[in-house]
């Protein structure tokens, strides 16, 4: 869906898994946008001004109104283009719990687990992390 300039934007870097969420939702509803790209770990004074509580990454500007958090800016664009491309998160209210049940996991647990085992310091802790992180993949597979 064509956006004016400058409708549509987002700031992020592209490693960035949380910044991967809003772009994905964008593509699916086709919508058109201006990537704000940012170093990784960058402090942008529209960064600051746009996300001042956590000064995180991604953060959607519709209109220059800001929107933070990955999995709100999915549900905000989900419902701003309800009417094109599909819809991302089910309409039965207990789906869409069930849902974001499974997105704060990943980030609550699954997530630390990757990330833990880049950061262990010792090669026993990284195999726990790994471990971990298996675990969660595979019990997410169940779950889906
Ligand atoms: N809960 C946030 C997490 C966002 C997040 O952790 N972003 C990272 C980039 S992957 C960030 O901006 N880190 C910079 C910092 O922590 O200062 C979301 O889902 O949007």
């Amino acid at each position: 869906m064509a956006a004016a300039a400058g409708e549509v934007r987002l700031i992020g870097a592209w490693p960035s898994p949380y910044v991967l969420r809003p772009r994905v939702a964008l593509n699916l509803k086709g919508v058109e946008y201006e990537f704000l790209e940012v170093k990784f770990g960058e402090k942008s004074e529209l960064l600051l001004r746009s996300n001042p509580v956590y000064k995180k990454i991604p953060v959607l500007l519709h209109h220059d109104k800001p929107v933070c958090e990955s999995m709100i800016i999915v549900e905000y664009v989900d419902g701003a283009w309800a009417n094109s491309g599909q819809a991302i998160l089910p309409a039965d209210p207990y789906e869409r719990a069930l849902h974001r049940f499974w997105a704060v996991y990943i980030d609550d647990k699954w997530f630390p687990s990757m990330v833990g085992i880049g950061k262990a310091e010792t090669e026993e802790a990284k195999a726990e992390s790994a471990e971990q992180a298996r675990a969660g993949l595979k019990l997410l597979e169940e779950a889906f």
